[in-house]
């Protein structure tokens, strides 16, 4: 079996400015919803660890980007913080510029692409206190915020990301209690939803009319929705699973146009929502060069609840597949065969566009049980979930998918929205009292094979 990856191969790791940089409220930087919420809830954050510190990426990239080298990285993709770049919406944070020039300068001076990202779930307070993805203006203000993003790094960056996971905020905050503002209602998770995907239609066009040279792409959690049986109903509600969560950013970014079915959903549950046809025909034309995929897990579905009165039920139901493998710490299920179902996806029915894994990785809780007698994390793991995943990813491209590159999730033990440390991700691990960091196994594994372009036989 071929165990190379194509030539070129990006091999790297993903962060967020919010996770890993911390100086939460130093340098100039603007508040964010998250700010703002650990403020007034911490008991909501585990252990009641905010994003203020988080991995201290602002005062230690010198050396984390020499580690980035050393374990083999030639790219890394990370987000720029909208809140630190422009703290009021219209100045330049002058703090701000130097900090990510000289983070983009010693990335690509040490032979690492740095793919930037401009939006991880961080949507300033300002804002917030404006209705957020719910008003327009927001809209307005991203594509300001991304062309002065270009105007500024640009001569350093050449692949742009609009959004992580755009999905997210709105299942979690709208459809959810896990992100501000934390409501139930499927009217407003709608608009938002349609906000989100203008403000990157507006950064896409902004960017073609911008002297910029490379790409610009969106990065989506693509979750494969797999039915209980081969029965119609069953097979509907997988239907409408893709729909909701893959197809709906999916289908736009990468073909123009919305899934048909969203027309009908939106008559059924009686949503009426704020768009203009001009807008649509944006949408048309500013679909994205590339696309970034974050795989962790797929979804069960069996049929929906005819008779559920609100919600997502009606449509499909997910369980717990008896034969799936769970990551007992993280709750979510291992399946690598996701990642080759991916693939071959893309290929058949997304243009073959070219793409990259922006996201992949498995968090474990009490990694100091394995630590060895000289402090080195033993975390194989990790090392076998990202081989698993790797050899299916080499199939799809063996196939002719047209992947380019894979990011582990994380380079360092990282803060998260939901968790805080309690799962910890990084090749690196993080000592949250001193800051100190250590390569973990899974860092001199990563090392080899991204130097050889070829896993292991
Ligand atoms: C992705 C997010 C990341 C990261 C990761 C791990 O969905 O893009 O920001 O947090 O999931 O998830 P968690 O931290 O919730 O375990």
């Amino acid at each position: 079996m071929n165990n190379r990856f194509p030539e070129g191969f990006l091999w790297g790791a993903a962060a967020s400015g919010p996770q890993l940089e911390g100086a939460g409220s130093k340098y100039g930087k603007g508040k964010t919803v998250w700010d703002y919420w650990f403020k007034t809830e911490p008991e909501k954050f585990y252990q009641q660890i905010g994003p203020e510190t988080t991995s201290n990426f602002y005062e230690q990239y010198k050396e984390d980007i020499e580690s980035m080298k050393e374990i083999g990285f030639n790219s890394f993709r990370t987000s720029i913080s909208w809140a630190r770049l422009l703290p009021d919406g219209k100045t330049i944070n002058p703090e701000a510029v130097s900090f990510y020039r000289d983070v983009f300068s010693r990335l690509r001076n040490n032979g690492v692409k740095p793919i930037t990202n401009l939006y991880h779930f961080d949507m300033p307070y300002r804002l917030h206190l404006k209705g957020g993805w719910e008003n327009r203006d927001t809209v307005e203000e991203f594509a300001h915020y991304a062309k002065v993003a270009f105007e500024t790094f640009g001569d350093l960056v050449d692949t742009w990301v609009t959004f992580n996971e755009p999905i997210v905020p709105v299942e979690m905050g709208y459809l959810n209690d896990k992100h501000l503002p934390a409501v139930y209602d499927m009217g407003r998770a709608t608009q938002a939803a349609y906000f989100t995907l203008l403000a990157h239609v507006k950064a896409v066009r902004a960017f073609r009319e911008s002297e910029q040279t490379g790409g610009i792409g969106i990065i989506l959690n693509l979750t494969p929705s797999y039915p209980k049986s081969d029965q119609e109903e069953d097979r509907e509600a997988a239907k409408w699973a893709d729909i909701f969560f893959n197809r709906s950013f999916l289908d736009p970014v990468v073909l123009g146009k919305y899934p048909e079915e969203i027309t009908e959903f939106l008559e059924r549950e009686s949503i009426s929502v704020l768009y203009t046809e001009e807008e649509i025909a944006l949408i048309k034309e500013n679909t994205v060069d590339f696309l970034g995929v974050n795989y962790y897990q797929p979804r069960r579905v069996q049929r929906g609840d005819k008779k559920a009165g609100v919600g997502l039920d009606k449509y499909f139901q997910s369980y717990q597949w008896l034969e799936a493998r769970i990551n007992p710490h993280r709750g979510w299920e291992i399946y690598e065969k996701g990642l080759y179902d991916i693939a071959l996806n893309i290929r058949d029915n997304y243009r073959n566009i070219p793409w990259y894994v922006a996201e992949n990785g498995i968090g474990v809780e009490g990694e100091e049980a394995f630590l060895d007698e000289f402090g080195e994390v033993q975390d194989d793991y990790r090392i076998t979930f990202m081989e698993d995943h790797l050899r299916w990813l080499l199939k799809g491209i063996g196939e002719g998918s047209n992947c380019y590159g894979y990011h582990v999730w994380t380079f360092l033990d990282n803060w998260s929205w939901l968790n805080e440390y309690k799962n910890r991700y990084g090749l690196l691990r993080l000592d949250l009292e001193t800051q100190a960091r250590r390569k973990k196994k899974s860092a001199y594994w990563f090392k080899q094979v991204a130097e050889t372009n070829q896993l292991p036989q």
